[in-house]
């Protein structure tokens, strides 16, 4: 059953699409030739991934990608969002380029583009092969450049057929939950290291940019996981937690992007750390700063900000993230399965409040993730009912017109997640798809939020 009313209008040449990530739903992990990545490690050390879930066969997409690319031409997506696993393109990090890793993305192309579906890759989506990571990770500058010659080996292959390219994906889960909170892989819990992996992997970004515009790829651009920060009370103390709050999910990021700059509120966020960052040098602002054809955003919920000065500091995390603030649950909000307050106007406020920040200097934007995690329940006559995720999406696409009609340059949504699939830390249990993948037997039912999706992409072209 679909609802069918009160479907907003985008304007011609609106790209509609669907997202998906490599570890998240691929599978076959130790298959023609694919090396280890941080978060094969990562899964399989016990007690880190919720009922000690890992990506060794998710979704089964690497054999089953055709019947993805089914689902997709069926739904009328005009792009489809997908990310490309560094360990099967350079198993080791370095050295070897394995073919069959290549294969495989080509092959994939070529069934989106036979199916009228236009490809996005995501470079790196959070999958870093472990030998890089045994060398230092996103610690150290060297793996910036690996990432750079992946890029230019990936983007030789695919730059003539996939017209959109994405660096990174959400660098702020990378450099923070991997590498200070420890939730995600590969499970550090530093101060120092985390900032040291913020700038390499904006220095990454940087270089990849540039071994892309030498492919002569037709868009280049990185997607932000920014937060819309809200404090808790009027308090003076609670905004200034907002600051900070900002600064480290945000400005470190939009600020040397977009900007030319590091965030002037550094120092308040992360006191002595930031002294003497011996990691920064000459030139890097001019590299990361080059101009970008597009800006990805990807949006789930606004964060309530309580400052909390009596804190317990963790030693291991000290300033990185523990900045003093605590996270606040949303009085009188729905929430979802993760947990995550459902305000759909915070999306506009976000969109309007960075085009007010950089205006001319903020690129077309793309929203590259987009969606929820609902209790999904499948009725006796086989189907989803999903009603809470087909509220979500009706009222953040009418939340994302919104944002069109206030000015913002926004130039196409991708629905996260095409497939139900492997939610990190969370493992199978939070379900993100439109499309419901039975773990068991691998069969793939779309959701009624999968079929409101496809009717509201339709009324577009009526
Ligand atoms: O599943 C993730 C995705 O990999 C990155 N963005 C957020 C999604 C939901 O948590």
């Amino acid at each position: 059953m679909t609802e069918s009313r009160a479907f907003p209008r985008f304007p011609a040449g609106f790209v509609f699409g669907a997202a998906t990530a490599s570890y998240q739903i691929e599978g076959a992990a130790r298959e023609d030739g694919r090396g280890p990545s941080i978060w094969d490690t990562y899964s399989h050390a016990p007690g880190l991934v919720a009922n000690g879930d890992t990506g060794d066969i998710a979704c089964d997409h690497y054999h089953r990608y055709p019947e993805g690319v089914a689902l997709l031409r069926e739904l009328g997506v005009d792009s489809y969002r997908f990310s490309i696993a560094w360990p099967r393109i350079v198993p080791d990090g370095s050295g070897p380029v394995n073919p069959k890793g290549l294969d495989f993305y080509a092959r994939l192309v070529d069934e989106l583009l036979a199916a009228g579906i236009e490809p996005a890759a995501t470079l790196y989506h959070w999958d870093l092969p472990q030998a890089l990571e045994d060398r230092g990770g996103w610690r150290v500058r060297e793996t910036a450049e690996r990432f750079a010659e992946y890029t230019a080996v990936v983007a030789g292959h695919l730059a003539d057929r996939v017209p959109r390219w994405i660096t990174l994906n959400e660098p702020w889960c990378s450099a923070f939950l991997g590498y200070s909170v420890g939730r995600h892989a590969p499970g550090a819990r530093e101060g120092r290291g985390a900032l040291a992996a913020a700038h390499h992997l904006l220095v990454g970004h940087g270089r990849a940019v540039e071994a892309l515009r030498a492919a002569g790829v037709r868009e280049a651009g990185i997607t932000l996981n920014l937060d819309r920060n809200l404090p808790a009370t009027g308090s003076a103390a609670d905004r200034a937690a907002v600051v900070r709050a900002d600064t480290q999910h945000n400005l470190v990021w939009t600020e040397p992007l977009l900007a030319g700059r590091y965030p002037h509120t550094e120092e308040e966020t992360w006191g002595e750390l930031i002294t003497g960052q011996d990691f920064r040098r000459d030139g890097d602002l001019a590299l990361i700063g080059q101009p970008l054809d597009f800006l990805g955003i990807n949006y789930y919920r606004p964060i309530v900000v309580a400052d909390a000065p009596h804190r317990e500091p963790d030693p291991a995390l000290r300033t990185a993230t523990d900045n003093r603030y605590a996270e606040v649950r949303l009085a009188g909000a729905r929430h979802t399965a993760m947990d995550w307050p459902v305000v759909p106007d915070s999306f506009t406020d976000l969109l309007v409040a960075l085009k007010e920040r950089y205006g001319d200097a903020l690129p077309p934007i793309h929203i590259t993730e987009n969606g929820s995690a609902e209790h999904d329940e499948v009725s006796p006559d086989g189907a989803v009912h999903d009603r809470d995720r087909v509220a979500y999406l009706r009222d953040h696409l009418t939340a994302l017109k919104a944002a069109l009609d206030a000015g913002v340059d926004v130039r196409g949504y991708y629905v996260w997640s095409l497939l139900d699939n492997f939610e990190w830390a969370f493992g199978y249990g939070k379900r993100f798809g439109i499309v419901r993948v039975d773990y068991d037997t691998q069969r793939r039912t779309p959701k009624d939020s999968y079929h409101w999706y496809r009717a509201m992409i339709a009324a577009q072209r009526d």
